[in-house]
């Protein structure tokens, strides 16, 4: 069986979820072959570059001349474009991946979760971070109970690409196209990672803040609003019980990608930071301290498919490892985790932490 693919976006996750497609028959033989079909674009002459160097067949300026004719649609655009090339796409069975949030607000991101529901198509959401095998060690460590009861989860992820206010006015500052900010962009990725990790959040309290809140015009002349958040802060209550604390931003001077998670149990602990992926550092019950485990031997996680021992992975690897397992689930006719399920639920934890903001009180979810 070779899948045709679709992709509609052609920037960084767009670069970033070719070069996984390129990687993974070379490490991963036994995942399903695929055809870099088309990439759709409404630049003709830019997605034609693009497809030129990302190894796509041909181009396509309007989805809904695609989208019901490939295998698999990959909607990697800006978080306003999704709902209808997704659901056309799952009304016809074909498969989707989505990038996260899965749309601009959760009413969409319902639509899209219904559409899947009724669909046969296999669906993922692109939480790509959890198919860092230092993550999927810390997934193995906590089912085998070496945690314990789990008490406490801190989560952050900042970065620092808008703390310069000359940086010009784009799409992520606009409410209408990009929903949420900072808390819907990289803190959709530390809800991802809290709720597999620990449970289902039940309720959250939280801030957010705009700090530069008028950017220049990348059109002409003055300025225009900010109408989205920069950073916010949260606390969190588990189902079962645990707490958490997360934080994240897009103007944190200085942190770059700063992706890390800390989980405190009963008997153990753990701590995750993107800043150093092949590790986890870990102590269990019997550890005085925290042990520095390099995630690089043979039987660890996806690691057998790469390099021997000590020769460390980098970022663009969780993407092979997502495809892996999203085109492995359609080869075997199994739904694929993390679906659009998981997307509705990072989307309403996330508007849930801007209501708390606006109302000034706990949400309950
Ligand atoms: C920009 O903040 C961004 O590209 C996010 O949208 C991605 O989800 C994150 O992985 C890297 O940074």
């Amino acid at each position: 069986m070779t899948l045709d693919i679709a992709f509609l976006g052609y920037g960084f996750m767009g670069k970033a979820h070719a070069n996984a497609l390129a990687r993974l028959p070379m490490f991963f033989p036994d995942a399903p072959e695929t055809n870099r079909a088309v990439l759709i674009g409404r630049n003709e002459r830019a997605a034609s570059e693009a497809a030129e160097r990302f190894g796509f067949d041909r181009v396509e300026t309007d989805w809904r001349d695609v989208v019901e004719d490939v295998d698999v649609f990959c909607n990697l655009g800006p978080n306003h474009i999704p709902a209808k090339p997704t659901i056309t796409a799952l009304e016809s069975d074909v498969h989707v991946l989505c990038e996260k949030p899965l749309a601009a607000d959760l009413e969409t991101a319902k639509k899209m979760r219904n559409a899947a529901r009724e669909s046969e198509a296999v669906v993922a959401t692109a939480f790509n971070y959890r198919f860092t095998p230092a993550i999927q060690l810390a997934k193995q460590l906590i089912k085998e109970d070496e945690l314990g009861k789990i008490y406490r989860f801190k989560g952050r992820y900042l970065q620092d690409w808008f703390a310069d206010p000359e940086l010009p006015w784009n799409w992520r500052c606009s409410e209408e196209a990009s929903g949420l900010g900072a808390v819907g962009d990289v803190g959709s990725h530390t809800v991802d990672l809290a709720r597999w990790l620990v449970g289902d959040i039940n309720h959250v309290t939280g801030s957010l803040s705009t700090q530069v809140a008028d950017r220049p015009d990348p059109d002409g002349e003055g300025t225009r609003p900010v109408t989205t958040d920069d950073e916010y802060s949260a606390l969190v209550e588990f189902e079962n019980g645990a707490t958490g604390v997360l934080e994240g931003s897009r103007v944190a001077t200085g942190r770059k990608a700063d992706n890390a998670i800390e989980i405190y149990g009963s008997k153990g602990a753990l701590e995750f930071s993107l800043r150093r992926l092949n590790e986890l550092r870990f102590k269990g019950s019997e550890d005085r301290g925290y042990q520095e485990l390099l995630v690089t031997e043979p039987e660890d996680p996806y690691m057998d498919a790469w390099w021997p021992a000590g020769h460390i992975i980098g970022w663009e690897h969780a993407m092979v490892h997502q495809y892996y397992e999203f085109l492995t689930s359609i080869s075997e006719s199994q739904s694929h985790s993390p679906d659009f399920e998981d997307g509705v639920a990072v989307q309403r934890t996330v508007e849930a932490i801007r209501k708390s903001h606006e109302r000034g009180e706990w949400v309950p979810l």
